[in-house]
């Protein structure tokens, strides 16, 4: 039996860095995916930490919330960076991420009305976007090809797991015309558990 149970909704979203993340490492997990409609989440949601998902069971205690537990499982498999200082640098880069996400993907793309919708693309388009892309390609350039200090981090793993949902939302690839955000990305997905990763989830939009 898993000893560690994802249990997420049928998206990508939150839950696909912490995917990475146990795919990086070699863990095996038990993918649980709900319906955000459903009476199953209905009935769990009170159960939850937050009364939100992701959540991770690990040896049969549940934990939420996302940065803190991809924070744990980094610490697991060394990709914290060298010292505390580098670990701040890596904290707030995936602090700024899951900022990324929110501002783009909950708070734009999954939006249903219409017309608010439509004024949250302008926004989204010409600043929130490339305000964190520009940002980002910088760091890459700057940290000899990583998000930060030359080597591997879950920073790095985090952004490639919500890129393609990133994209989506964007209507192109989040990493044109940003040649060094790209290389980290393809160096990423070149890993070999993450390679098997990509290629045995389930495909999704976002
Ligand atoms: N701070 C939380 C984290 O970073 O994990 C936010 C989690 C969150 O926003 N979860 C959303 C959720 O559970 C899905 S992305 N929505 C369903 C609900 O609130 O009922």
């Amino acid at each position: 039996m898993a000893e560690y149970k994802l249990r997420y909704f049928n998206v990508m979203g939150l839950g696909e860095p912490i995917r990475f993340l146990l795919s990086y490492g070699g863990v095996e997990f038990e993918d649980i995916r709900l319906e955000h409609s459903s009476k199953e989440w209905a009935d769990m949601k009170p159960t939850t930490p937050f009364g939100q998902l992701p959540t991770l069971e690990i040896h049969g205690k549940v934990y939420s919330q996302t940065l803190p537990i991809c924070r744990y499982l980094a610490k697991q498999f060394n990709l914290l960076g060298k010292t505390d200082l580098d670990t701040l640098q890596i904290d707030a880069i995936a602090n700024a991420l899951h900022d990324f996400r929110r501002l783009t993907i909950s708070n734009y793309y999954r939006e249903t009305d219409p017309i608010l919708k439509a004024k949250k693309k302008i926004e989204v388009m010409t600043n929130v976007i490339p305000l964190y892309q520009g940002k980002l390609e910088e760091l890459v350039k700057n940290n000899g090809g990583y998000l930060h200090g030359g080597q591997l981090s879950y920073a790095d793993l985090f952004f490639v797991a919500i890129s393609d949902s990133l994209s989506t939302a964007y209507e192109s690839d989040i990493t044109k015309d940003k040649p060094h955000l790209k290389s980290l990305k393809e160096k990423v997905l070149a890993i070999p558990s993450i390679k098997a990763w990509i290629e045995k989830r389930p495909k999704l939009e976002f």
